[in-house]
């Protein structure tokens, strides 16, 4: 038996076949400042409930894994130093010491899968590093998308990433890239980038399908949805891109690496925006909440047989 608990509003939507969209922690405590990284992840369940559907924040607190968190309990994440970052390879660990971590993109599948709960928004993933030839950082996020079946909303990937090795990754691992509503394989900050997405869906109930037709097929891992951000959140890339080139340098120079890496980059970015980086995170995330609450809306409808 794991040592899960959820909070009584999943539970009942749950066993109702209601849609639940999971939601990861890591963006809370290692992802924004306090106190937008506790008003965010408040406003991002209200999108949740606003669009349908019942939201169910991951993390562990005190050894439980617990998929939906009560406002105290996201407050006390909110706020709380030095929590640990948890993947897959930390996750277990963390709950048999009895210790307190926020979950990633990959420890927040895993949980989704365990309580049966298809879909999932967050704002960016994890993904392949830029200098990655060097330095072999290459998010667990990767490998999670090929082997736990859940269908995750995102807005693309930061350019602190390599774009184009990410999606070399996801396409050797069978990752289904699927832009929403538009050829381009958006890029977190812009809308657009240079690079075509592999595949392309237009509204939730074909992403749905497309879920539900991975189960048929008896396929292991999820789907990756890049969901533009709003056009009016946009930061062009000639603004971002030279602070990323700083920020990255300064990672080097330091030499952070491992489960750092990341935290520290997002870090730096809103330090060096002063705090535009942050607007366009809050919005973009809002954004995919709302998307993920359709896609699961469309995946909790009864199956209905050929006409
Ligand atoms: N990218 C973002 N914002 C985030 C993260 C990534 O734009 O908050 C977080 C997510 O929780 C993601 C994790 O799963 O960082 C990836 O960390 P790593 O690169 O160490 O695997
Ligand atoms: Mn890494």
């Amino acid at each position: 038996m794991t040592n899960m608990e959820l909070s009584p509003e999943v539970a009942t939507a749950l066993t109702n076949g209601a849609p639940v969209v999971a939601l990861e922690s890591t963006i809370i405590t290692h992802g924004m400042p306090w106190p937008d990284n506790l008003s965010t992840a408040q406003r991002v369940e209200q999108t949740v409930r606003d669009h349908g559907a019942t939201p169910a924040t991951i993390a562990v607190l005190n050894g439980t894994l617990h998929v939906g968190l009560t406002d105290p309990q996201l407050e006390t994440l909110a706020k709380a130093k030095d929590v640990a970052k948890l993947s897959r390879a930390d996750l277990a660990v963390c709950m048999a010491r009895g210790g307190t971590g926020a979950t990633t993109v990959a420890a927040t599948m895993i949980a989704a899968r365990h309580a049966g709960i298809a879909t999932f928004a967050t704002g960016g993933i994890g993904g392949v590093h830029r200098g990655a030839e060097t330095s072999f950082d290459i998010s667990a996020d990767l490998h999670e998308l090929a082997q736990t079946p859940v269908t995750v909303v995102c807005a693309g990937a930061k350019a602190i990433l390599d774009l184009p090795k990410t999606l070399e990754v996801l396409e050797t691992l069978g990752v289904p890239v699927i832009a929403y509503g538009q050829d381009s394989f958006p890029a977190f900050w812009s809308r657009t980038s240079p690079l075509p997405a592999p595949l392309r869906l237009d509204t939730p109930s074909q992403i749905a399908q497309a879920h539900l037709a991975r189960a048929a097929l008896g396929l292991p891992g999820g789907q990756l949805i890049a969901n533009p951000i709003p056009t009016t959140a946009e930061i062009p890339p000639e603004e971002i891109e030279p602070i990323i080139a700083r920020a990255t340098e300064e990672a080097a120079e330091k030499n952070i690496t491992g489960k750092s890496v990341t935290p520290f980059l997002l870090d730096r970015l809103f330090e060096l925006t002063h705090g535009r980086s942050l607007d366009a995170n809050i919005a973009l995330v809002l954004n995919n909440a709302a998307l993920a609450a359709a896609i699961a809306t469309e995946i909790a409808k009864p199956a209905t047989g050929p006409a």
